[in-house]
């Protein structure tokens, strides 16, 4: 079913191998945003058209995680570098009603959405009448409803797949071809009643077997509402999509698209006044990458000193000692200890010489689980 042309790409920022390989996807209807939206976040270049279609090669670009956290100990160390960490995120082609069975551009996109982690489902609030919407008026609902079951019916297809090959080979009597014609069956039924499958609670069993299929349901989502400038929350069409997500457990984040990617090329000093004078804490875009961060279960820790101070992304519950593997292999290898104490303790105390007063300043061994807001140094010999 995915076979075929080899899914293409068009690297906006070269700089992938810097991420985790943890990426999110902005998928939805043709034309309600998602390269605009892209552009906002990596901060440039893929093309933005008025017409449906306009991405067709998916656009795989780079954004820099916001953290306020960074700026603070740059200035308390004095550092002359800051390097902030990244997710990759890639504009995938607009979606279309039938795409499950090869329609608009079909089954490939459907294989680039299999690739990512997190499902960022663009949907257009904007009213603009200049811009053309596929379905002819803005109804986020029904929107929502097409995408979805698109996804719904490609993992369908999977299933009804696994269900004839298992029940081909059910003769030989395997109980575990049991549990896994059980799983297949409540699978389908879940999705036939148009249910998510993120977030619902398997055996471990299940959730290796789960793991194979590679179903698009089992991907955690956000909903984006790609809202004007003046649509706030109480706005009906806004009000919509959050009712939809309330019904599916899926979050909604706002954000002013069109805007957001005008200012991604403003200075970082023009941006942060623009927001002020809208009387904005952190833009749409901020809260965005912070639920994707969130819902990949990424936790941040940094090392800082004069040279350089530095976001690291890692899992939950990773270890010292692999954490001190993201920074260098040598560092993991011959990993003696590492030095820690925390952001917010740092915050108490006004600065490292009062937190080692405190007593607050830790030794931990290769085992201690790195926690977020962690300010580390490894201790190592190789
Ligand atoms: N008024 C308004 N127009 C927007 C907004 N976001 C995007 N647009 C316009 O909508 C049109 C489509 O935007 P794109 O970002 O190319 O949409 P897309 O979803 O990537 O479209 P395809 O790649 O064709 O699927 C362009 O004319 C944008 O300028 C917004 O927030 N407000
Ligand atoms: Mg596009």
């Amino acid at each position: 079913m995915f076979g075929g042309r080899r899914p293409s790409y068009h690297v906006v920022k070269g700089e992938k191998e810097e991420t985790m390989g943890l990426s999110c996807g902005l998928i939805g209807l043709p034309n309600v945003g998602k390269t605009s939206v892209f552009n906002a976040l990596v901060g440039a270049g893929g093309v933005v058209a008025n017409y449906p279609f306009s991405t067709v090669e998916t656009n795989i670009g780079v954004a820099v995680v916001p953290d306020v956290r960074l700026s603070t100990l740059t200035k308390i160390f004095h550092s002359q570098k800051v390097t902030p960490s990244t997710l990759e995120v890639r504009d995938i082609a607009g979606l279309v009603q039938g795409a499950s069975h090869g329609e608009g551009l079909g089954n490939q996109f459907l294989a680039q959405i299999r690739e990512v982690d997190v499902l960022l489902h663009l949907v257009r609030c904007f009213p603009d009448s200049n811009v053309m919407h596929v379905a002819g008026d803005v109804n986020p609902a029904r929107d929502i409803e097409v995408i979805e079951s698109e996804l719904l019916l490609a993992d369908l297809a999977t299933l009804e797949r696994r269900r004839e090959r298992i029940e081909k080979r059910a003769k030989t009597g395997d109980a575990k071809l049991r549990v896994e014609h059980d799983l297949v069956r409540r699978l389908e039924e879940l999705l036939n009643e148009g249910q998510w499958l993120y977030g619902k609670a398997f055996s471990v069993e299940e959730q290796s077997l789960l793991k194979d299929y590679q179903l698009l349901a089992t991907k955690p989502v956000l909903f984006v509402a790609n809202v004007s400038e003046e649509m706030k929350e109480d706005d009906p069409l806004v009000q919509s999509v959050m009712e939809v997500g309330r019904q599916k457990g899926i979050r909604t984040i706002l954000l002013a698209g069109q805007t957001e990617a005008e200012l991604a090329t403003l200075s970082e000093a023009d941006r942060a006044e623009f927001f002020q004078a809208l009387g904005l804490k952190e833009s749409g875009l901020q809260k965005l990458i912070a639920a994707a961060n969130e819902m990949l279960g990424l936790i941040t820790f940094f090392t800082a000193g004069e040279e350089e101070s530095r976001a690291w992304t890692i899992q939950k519950q990773t270890i010292a000692q692999e954490a001190a593997g993201k920074i260098h292999s040598d560092m993991q290898r011959g990993f003696i200890r590492a030095e820690v104490f925390s952001y917010a303790d740092l915050m108490a105390c006004g600065s490292p010489a009062a937190v080692r007063e405190k007593g607050l300043f830790r030794l931990e061994g290769r085992e201690y689980i790195v926690q977020d807001g962690d300010i580390m140094y490894f201790r190592f010999n190789v």
